[in-house]
């Protein structure tokens, strides 16, 4: 039974990773920048998409893809800052996959955009453990979740370059101790940058905002390109 097992479950895993490299494939073929979004439910995904599209969209072309288990409630929320978006509705998966990347790139003219944004299922566990193609994983964690997540749910505080840490107006209202949770994350991911931002107040959102537009910018080879 489990030589059974085994096998079939490391092909699917195979699967995944050759599809996630045929999306980076087509990713760097049409010369786009792709991060995947990814935090718990509620955490800021889509009100930070709001703000960074504000911030870039008259200096590079943004593009859009939601997840979600159901409904299109944040992509008509994209809709309305006037950037191409689709939505894939898992209908119960708990997390995006590169096949369901490959399906969406079909409704998207990559041609004519820079950065392409994929906000995942909102998930703190199986969305880390999925390779997209993207170029870096985001993660978001508010201080409403609490301080002791990156101890708790380790995998995406590892896999993600950035960590942003959302809600910080409401600090003065809750008990979390931001130095805890930047310790634990140096221990975790020693090479992750760290801001922490209001995607209410609008506090960090332009350092977050220079951080990206520095990728971007290394990407497409240190030019002045927009
Ligand atoms: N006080 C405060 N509220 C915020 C902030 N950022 C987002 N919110 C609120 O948090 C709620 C959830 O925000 P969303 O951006 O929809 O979160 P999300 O991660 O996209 O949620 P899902 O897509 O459902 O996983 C909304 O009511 C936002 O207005 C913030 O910085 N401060
Ligand atoms: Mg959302």
């Amino acid at each position: 039974m489990e030589k059974v097992q085994i096998p079939v479950i490391r092909n699917i895993l195979e699967a995944h990773e050759r599809l996630a490299q045929e999306n980076r494939r087509i990713f760097d073929k049409a010369k786009v920048f792709v991060i995947n979004l990814m935090s718990s439910p509620g955490a800021g995904k889509t009100s930070l998409l709001e703000q960074t599209i504000r911030a870039l969209s008259d200096q590079i072309s943004v593009g859009v893809i939601e997840g979600d288990i159901q409904s299109s409630e944040d992509a008509e929320r994209i809709q309305k800052t006037n950037v191409p978006v689709v939505q894939i509705n898992t209908g119960g998966a708990c997390h995006l996959d590169p096949s369901m990347i490959r399906s969406a790139l079909d409704a998207l003219d990559l041609s004519s955009i820079d950065l392409l944004i994929i906000e995942n299922v909102g998930n703190l566990v199986c969305p880390a453990e999925f390779n997209l193609g993207e170029h870096r994983k985001i993660m978001i964690l508010s201080v409403t979740e609490g301080d002791d997540k990156a101890l708790k749910y380790p995998l995406m505080f590892r896999m993600s370059s950035v960590l942003l840490i959302n809600k910080i107006d409401l600090l003065p209202y809750i008990d979390f101790d931001v130095e805890k949770i930047r310790k634990e994350c140096k221990k975790l991911n020693p090479h992750q940058i760290i801001f922490e931002i209001s995607c209410k107040t609008g506090r960090g959102i332009s350092q977050w905002v220079k951080w990206l537009e520095s990728e971007l910018d290394q990407h497409y080879g240190e030019v002045n390109w927009w």
